[in-house]
């Protein structure tokens, strides 16, 4: 039955008069981004151009299957945006092959697992606690729960990766799969030293770079490719794509005959995404990946990256000049993790923190540090990182009074008048440096 002309032309009407509820939250949002200082990690700001190619009639597309070879018809657009995609992707990193379909890190990542293992086989990933991510083997995720996993953690004194660790764990445990990578490790990764023990163990390495695509594809980090079996990111960090995942196929070497050529290793991993994992792919955002792809091979996105660099280095300078600890003693990278235990007097928690910046204006996530004593719902740190600040033109002078606001906020122990205070200077801050208008 056909709807009547007038009922069926509402659905076309804008989100203002057919949504009041949901345009008012976003409206609410969007100033939310406006006037505060995002330093979660992990969070960046999208383009213009991002912005309207995912929200582009593309969602309306089934295009289950890979370019040229579709389930459906009417695809042939659909094919010239993947396969711009692909390309585009390939080039940035230098990949011989890519799968832009997955919907999410965790999606790339069990695709990437499945191709090389089945369940009950073994990992050995960097753990949740120490700067990892859940995906790498959390008990309380797919990973944790399909296969049999052996975590790696920080040294001690060093407060970075424990290499002679993860060799000796590798040499002992014989895991099918090394995967590396991390979510709040703000030191360069050894890819090199990594493959070397996969190499010499029998096993796959997985890197997964979501944190660290943007200055992998400027140079900035060493590459994982020519170490892995796959490399997997999500698109919305350092990369500043739209939220979604990729998987790269890597160059490094292959423990026994399977997958020794990039073609068999795009071929198992497709499958696993299509029709192991996902249906139908997010045409939409897939050109938006596109788009940001594209932004990612410009000049523009080197400095961007290079500027990455110098504002997370200042505001480090700015914190451990404020009296904070930082994990490992600084930064190499767009991330630090502050060590409440041993800053200020030491009372502080992840949570307080948390709650009281955001109080101020900025938003920062809790995270646990190393030999974290507090439960993961309050913890006993918090994680900052630059992308998004960066993104808004934010340098320097911009770092270094952060830092006196963070400390300031802190101190000042969830007192109102003087998060407010902060709050009006840091909305002022915000006006200088406009996103979207
Ligand atoms: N949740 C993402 C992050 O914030 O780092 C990935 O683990």
């Amino acid at each position: 039955m056909t709807m009547p002309h007038d009922s069926s032309k509402k659905f076309l009407s804008d989100l203002q008069s057919a949504d009041p509820v949901i345009h008012a939250a976003i409206g609410r949002e969007h100033e939310r981004e406006e006037t505060g200082l995002e330093l979660i990690a992990s969070e960046n700001y999208v383009s213009r151009a991002v912005l309207e190619a995912q929200g582009s009639i593309l969602t309306n597309k089934y295009a289950e299957g890979y370019p040229g070879k579709r389930y459906y018809g009417g695809c042939e657009f659909a094919d010239q945006i993947e396969a711009a995609a692909i390309e585009r992707v390939c080039r940035l990193f230098g990949a011989e092959a890519a799968n832009v379909q997955a919907h999410s890190g965790s999606q790339a990542n069990m695709a990437a697992y499945l191709a090389l293992m089945s369940p009950g086989d073994t990992m050995l990933g960097m753990s949740l606690s120490h700067g990892g991510h859940l995906t790498h083997g959390s008990p309380v995720n797919f990973s944790g729960r399909l296969f049999r996993v052996v975590s790696y953690g920080l040294d001690p004194a060093t407060e970075r990766l424990d290499y002679d660790q993860i060799r000796e764990l590798a040499r002992r445990e014989k895991p099918k799969v090394i995967v590396a990578g991390a979510s709040a490790y703000p030191r360069i990764i050894d890819f090199e030293a990594l493959g070397g023990i996969a190499r010499e163990t029998g096993a796959h390495l997985v890197v997964d770079m979501a944190h660290i695509a943007g200055l992998v594809a400027a140079g900035l980090h060493p590459s994982p490719l020519p170490h892995t079996t796959y490399t997997t990111s999500t698109t919305h960090k350092t990369l500043r794509g739209p939220r979604g995942g990729l998987i790269l196929v890597g160059r490094g070497p292959s423990p026994g005959e399977t997958l020794g050529t990039a073609a068999d290793r795009l071929k198992a991993v497709n499958s696993q995404i299509f029709p192991g994992i996902q249906g139908g792919p997010l045409m939409h955002v897939i050109a938006a990946k596109a788009v940001s792809f594209g932004e990612a091979l410009t000049p523009e996105f080197q400095a961007y990256q290079k500027q990455i660099l110098e504002n997370a280095r200042a505001l480090a300078d700015a914190l451990m000049s404020q009296g904070f600890k930082l994990v490992s003693g600084g930064t190499d990278n767009h991330l630090m993790l502050i060590d409440l235990t041993a800053s200020l007097d030491g009372s502080i928690s992840g949570k307080e923190a948390e709650a009281w910046l955001d109080q101020a204006g900025i938003t920062v996530n809790k995270n646990t540090v190393p030999n974290e004593k507090r439960s993961p719902f309050v913890t006993s740190g918090i994680r900052i990182g630059v992308p998004a600040i960066t993104t808004r033109g934010m340098g320097k002078a911009e770092m270094r009074q952060i830092g006196v606001w963070i400390r300031q906020a802190l101190q000042a122990r969830g007192e109102a008048a003087q998060l407010g205070r902060i709050r009006a200077e840091v909305r002022e801050l915000c006006g200088k440096f406009p996103l979207y208008g």
